[in-house]
């Protein structure tokens, strides 16, 4: 299924007027304010987002799944919804594949698929939670932290052949996230496990091409309920540290319990040049990867003020690898994968208006309510139209989710595809 740039023309022309009325209004007060109105358009091009492969259908809970229609049901599948995602939003210009649920047949056709619907393959992600198929170990009791050096050693050979696959697709990146962990007090020693989870990343670290890079994600509990054995950043950062230069740390928004001041840690990460990757999403309580910017969209700004701050200051860091790592149960995935875009670029867009030399002067003055003022006259202002102007721009939708309805993208993937069809997985 691919959407016709001419289809989504003609839905803008509706909205065309309005837009053009909205952006005016916004250029003019921004412009008197000295902000460069094209420049943040054109930054906001520039942002894209990769999807993850594991988003596209409904993800579930441990009490059941409600499946979606039209759900993907292979990696070509899973490319083309990417492609619609892409066509109506213009943020969406890559793919993130998990192996091996996305195991690529032929490379050649993947390659041209996704090229055809200017997506490029963004980090590959290794799955050491879940039994490998016919395999002679178990990953029950952890994968690059276990005791038994065989079960560890197969970890480590998953993670080479991921690196392997992504390598034939253009990736250029590996992102690591553990299941391992203790699920209850004195299950496992802290010390044995953290020290081999070490060696087992560096025997995968030794084996990345010249010009990757390796993500090692953290989480403070779940699956296992007790601890993690990469549970905080630090540990993170630890363990990137005595990798090479080439690890980072990756900063999985859900990953922190309640309250944590993400922006504090984005902004220690950046200064240290360790942040490689970020996964957006949303949560009221914890991983609950919801829909980005429907819970704390004022947390989300701070975040990316602390971004666009370490982009702007911090050449020691790399530019980072974005990307959406969301589940959806209720909502039409691909409807929730583009209002998370949107969120994702209004707190974008917001954090750019942010006054960084006002905002310095006024902390050095000690000035703190006007720290606050500043900070809170970009978060209050209405960025919609130049998320429009951008997608305009670049042929994409003026309202996606409208014109994801009005082109019933759904219902030609019903059609397609039928109404039972499941996301391709393991
Ligand atoms: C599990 O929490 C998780 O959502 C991690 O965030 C990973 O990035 C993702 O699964 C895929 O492995
Ligand atoms: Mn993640
Ligand atoms: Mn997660």
């Amino acid at each position: 299924m691919k959407i016709d740039k001419q289809h989504i023309e003609d839905t803008n022309q509706k909205s065309l007027d309005s837009h053009r009325a909205s952006f005016g209004y916004i250029a003019n007060r921004l412009t008197q304010k000295g902000i460069e109105v094209d420049d943040v358009v054109q930054k906001l091009a520039d942002f894209q987002v990769a999807i993850p492969s594991w988003a596209l259908g409904a993800g579930g809970t441990r009490f059941g799944r409600f499946g979606f229609q039209g759900e993907p049901r292979t990696l070509k599948e899973k490319i083309d919804d990417v492609g619609a995602i892409h066509a109506l939003t213009q943020t969406a210009g890559a793919i993130s594949l998990h192996i091996p649920w996305d195991l690529p047949e032929d490379y050649k056709a993947i390659k041209q698929l996704a090229a055809s619907h200017s997506i490029v393959f963004d980090a590959v992600n290794s799955n050491t939670f879940q039994d490998p198929k016919n395999a002679a170990v178990s990953y029950r009791y952890g994968s690059l932290s276990h005791t038994d050096e065989a079960v560890r050693q197969h970890a480590v050979e998953h993670n080479k052949k991921v690196i392997e696959i992504g390598n034939e697709l253009g990736s250029k990146s590996l992102t690591v996230w553990l299941a391992d962990g203790a699920s209850f007090p004195g299950q496992t020693n802290f010390q044995t496990a953290l020290n081999q989870t070490q060696k087992s990343l560096r025997e995968i670290y030794i084996t990345l091409p010249g010009d990757w890079r390796l993500f090692i994600e953290y989480k403070p509990y779940e699956p296992n309920f007790y601890s993690t054995v990469i549970q905080d950043w630090g540990t993170s950062f630890m363990l990137a540290n005595e990798c090479g230069e080439k690890a980072f740390t990756l900063v999985d928004l859900g990953h922190h319990l309640p309250n944590t001041n993400i922006e504090q840690i984005v902004s220690t990460l950046m200064l240290k040049g360790k942040l490689g990757g970020f996964h957006f999403n949303d949560s009221k309580y914890g991983d609950d990867d919801l829909t980005v910017g429907s819970i704390k969209p004022y947390a989300l700004f701070l975040i990316f003020n602390a971004l666009v701050y370490g982009m702007e200051n911090n050449p020691q860091n790399p530019y980072p690898a974005w990307m959406i790592d969301a589940s959806h149960n209720i909502k039409d995935p691909l409807e929730d994968i583009i209002q998370s875009l949107e969120a994702i670029q209004e707190a974008y867009a917001k954090a750019l208006l942010v006054d960084q030399k006002l905002l310095n002067d006024a902390q050095q003055d000690h000035d703190v309510a006007m720290c606050q003022e500043i900070l809170q006259e970009a978060y209050r202002t209405d960025v919609r139209p130049l998320l429009e102007k951008s997608r305009l721009q670049h042929g994409g939708a003026l309202h996606p989710i409208k014109a994801y309805r009005s082109l019933q993208v759904r219902k030609r993937l019903i059609d397609e595809r039928g109404m039972d069809s499941v996301a391709s997985g393991l």
